[in-house]
């Protein structure tokens, strides 16, 4: 008999699918997207639809593993709880909680995953991993200017005169966006594509500006001074509604446009080009992307383009916005009922420099619990990051595939994947659906939910009762705030997928969550954490050259970004993926540098040296190169080539803050 069974996509992407399981015999035959999910109608990307492939996968691991001196042994879930909760316990008595390490991320980001965290709270405390591979400047650069990140209803893209999609990949990263871009496009709205590489969107743009990486906070100050220069302002928003204008306006009279130009390497013919459609072509949806801030001013990039946007009268109004996250979402969850931190003596090891902070670690760290994760290929500075997990003596990764972190662990322990468990799926990058997770099919092997394993080692802790509730009891703790809101557990299994009731428009009554009240282009908060109190500047860590001979050290930007057909690693061993990993360089660098379209080429830089082919693509900030993350072959994954620069904000890494050459070789 087939059933249909509703689950949601756990990966860590804008778009957060509902999907329907079609259920044969106890088996996932299929996966669909979901046609009555008002976001996503229907479609589902290929990483999701490969959730069934890593289900059934045959090197999927189910069954707990200890390394032995000979490689891996299976052993018995008894056998690896007792020997990990006897580990735990003799660190906490000789050397303290900080001395064991819960290493994690959001790999999968339902809602139960929370319950991790609380084992190593209520353990005591424990070193945790904290600041971001991802997203954080720009969620502090958002907290300062506007109290909190929050985006405009996809619906609401049909208001928008134009769009600037900054800095992000949307039809690879946010496919679910593109037909509102094409609607709204169709109605008459303008695009503008900000990318210093070519995407997608590109052929559909009206207007395509390649700034150098990590310069585009120059760019929009620089864009804002033509605004003001003209006088293309809404004066009524910044006397009503923003704090800080005549000081941040007369730091603007200070930038010449020609350096900014010269920093950016855009003329100033596109700058006012850009000008004009925020100051006169309103209003504008700016789409911001997460790359953009993995750079050493990150932050304070995205705080000029917020600056851009509230002073030529983008905010609070239909069709508007700098949208980035929607951290509006979190009011409506409640995490702390799940994860319960009260009491609980942490340590805080930033994810960027976890390696510097373990090799130098007081006490030293004797346990490692990796969850969600894959550090290895995800953490800047590969070569660093294995040398301090090589010093740790009790490493256990809870994972359902041999990953390159996982192959260095002593224990391995498999999870579920999320069509074995019950849960739900919300996320705060984008829309406000958020969709319950129906059990599809028993778990493979001997695979544990994650709370499952957590639980069953406190009860060896001596703390079963803290970990132990009816799944019902969990959820429901969860979903509490949105009980005001008339949604219990039992409508949200009913109606699989709910809208939780979030504003179309951020910010329309012109009340902000800062401290002053207003829209912040001046921010005490930034300058009490010790930032600059507005926008400026900050050029990259790499110094840069625009000498683009051979003889130049390292003068090209390496920008590692998301893969097309995977979210971050955990597709790496799908097929399809080439041995050797394809770069994308524009067609004015691949002269330069004697490089024709398939060729191949050693890529190289004070870190790492591999050798790639060369995928020759038209235009594009001529000296880029571009190589998807998330990959590992010829014993370097892409971050071996990545520094741990820090961006300015949120203790955020600036991994595309990084310098390379290209040349070509022979194999
Ligand atoms: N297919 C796919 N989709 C994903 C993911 C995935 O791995 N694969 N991962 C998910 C996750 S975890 C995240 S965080 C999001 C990320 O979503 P995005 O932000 O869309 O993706 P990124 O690859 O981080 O970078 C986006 C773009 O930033 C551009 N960029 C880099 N540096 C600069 C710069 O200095 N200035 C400007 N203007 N642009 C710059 C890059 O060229 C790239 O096109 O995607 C999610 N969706
Ligand atoms: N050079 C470079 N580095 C980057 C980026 C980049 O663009 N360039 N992007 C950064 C960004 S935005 C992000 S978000 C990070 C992502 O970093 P990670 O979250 O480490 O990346 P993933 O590859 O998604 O790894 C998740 C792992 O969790 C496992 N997993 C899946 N479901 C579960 C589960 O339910 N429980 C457990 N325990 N494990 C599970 C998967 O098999 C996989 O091994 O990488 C960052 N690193
Ligand atoms: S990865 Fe994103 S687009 Fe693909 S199915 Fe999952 S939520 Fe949808
Ligand atoms: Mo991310």
């Amino acid at each position: 008999m087939v059933r249909h069974v509703k689950t949601a996509c756990p990966l860590d992407c804008w778009d957060t699918c509902s999907i329907l399981a079609e259920v044969e015999d106890g088996r996932v035959v299929r996966l669909m997207g979901d046609p009555s999910h008002p976001i996503t109608q229907g479609t589902i990307c290929s990483r999701g639809r490969r959730l069934k492939d890593r289900l059934y996968a045959e090197d999927r691991i189910v069954h707990p593993l200890k390394r032995n001196q000979h490689g891996w042994e299976r052993i018995s879930w008894d056998q690896a709880l007792d020997e990990i909760a006897h580990r735990m316990r003799e660190t906490v008595a000789s050397y303290g909680h900080h001395a064991i390490l819960h290493a994690y991320d959001w790999g999968s980001g339902t809602v139960l995953k929370n319950l991790n965290q609380r084992f190593f709270y209520q353990l005591g405390g424990c070193t945790e991993t904290v600041g971001s591979l991802c997203w954080d400047a720009g969620l502090e650069a958002q907290r300062y200017d506007f109290g909190e990140a929050r985006s405009h209803s996809p619906e609401d893209l049909s208001n928008a005169r134009a769009i600037v999609v900054w800095g992000r990949n949307l039809a690879v990263t946010n496919m679910h966006m593109v037909p509102y871009v094409k609607r709204a496009q169709a109605a008459g709205a303008k695009l503008i594509v900000v990318n210093p590489l070519p995407t997608d969107l590109d052929g559909r743009a009206d207007l395509r500006i390649q700034p150098r990486p990590g310069t585009d906070g120059a760019l929009a100050l620089g864009v804002l001074k033509i605004c003001r220069d003209h006088d293309w302002l809404d004066h009524r928003f910044l006397h009503s509604h923003s704090h800080g204008w005549p000081a941040f306006a007369a730091f603007l009279d200070t930038l010449d446009l020609t350096d900014v130009s010269r920093e950016t390497d855009v003329s100033t013919a596109d700058m006012t080009a850009l000008a004009e459609i925020y100051g006169l072509q309103g209003p504008v949806s700016t789409l911001l992307g997460i790359g953009l801030q993995r750079h050493a001013g990150g932050g304070n990039a995205i705080r000029a383009i917020d600056a851009l946007a509230a002073a030529t009268g983008q905010i609070g109004v239909p069709g508007g916005g700098v949208n980035y996250a929607n951290r509006a979402i979190k009011a409506y969850f409640d995490q702390q009922a799940l994860s319960g931190r009260a009491g609980a003596n942490v340590r805080a090891f930033f994810r960027g420099t976890q390696a510097d902070e373990i090799i130098s670690s007081d006490p030293p760290i004797q346990v490692m619990v990796v969850t969600r994760t894959n550090p290895v290929t995800q953490v800047p500075d590969t070569r660093r990051l294995v040398e301090a997990y090589q010093r740790i003596p009790c490493k256990v990764v809870i994972d359902q595939f041999m990953t390159p972190t996982a192959e260095l662990a002593d224990y391995f322990l498999p999870c579920t994947n999320v069509l074995e468990d019950e849960d739900f799926m919300f996320s705060t990058m984008w829309h406000g659906y958020v969709t319950y997770i129906e059990q599809a099919v028993q778990p493979r092997g001997e695979a544990l939910p994650e709370w499952e394993i957590f639980a069953r080692l406190a009860d060896r802790l001596g703390f079963g009762d803290a970990m132990r509730r009816p799944l019902e009891e969990w959820l429901s703790a969860a979903m509490r705030p949105l009980e005001k809101h008339g949604i219990s557990l039992e409508t949200f299994r009913e109606q699989g997928t709910i809208r939780l009731p979030l504003d179309d428009v951020p910010w329309a009554d012109g009340k902000f969550l800062t401290p002053s009240g207003k829209f912040e282009f001046v921010s005490d908060v930034a300058r009490q954490e010790g930032q600059k109190a507005h926008a400026e500047y900050i050029p990259p860590h790499e110094p840069f050259t625009s000498d683009a001979s051979v003889d130049a050290l390292h003068p090209l930007t390496l920008l590692t970004v998301h893969p097309r057909t995977s979210e971050n690693s955990q597709h790496r061993d799908m097929p399809n993926v080439p041995e050797i990993p394809v770069v994308e360089i524009s067609d004015e660098l691949a002269k330069l540098r004697g490089l024709e379209n398939g060729a191949l080429a050693k890529l190289w830089n004070d870190q790492a040296e591999i050798m790639v082919k060369v995928r020759v693509v038209a235009g594009g900030h001529p000296w880029t190169v571009k190589m998807e993350s998330g990959w590992w072959g010829q014993g370097v994954t892409t971050n071996h080539f990545t520094k741990t620069y820090q961006a300015d904000f949120g203790r955020q890494t600036a991994q595309y803050d990084c310098t390379c050459e290209i040349a070509p070789t022979t194999r």
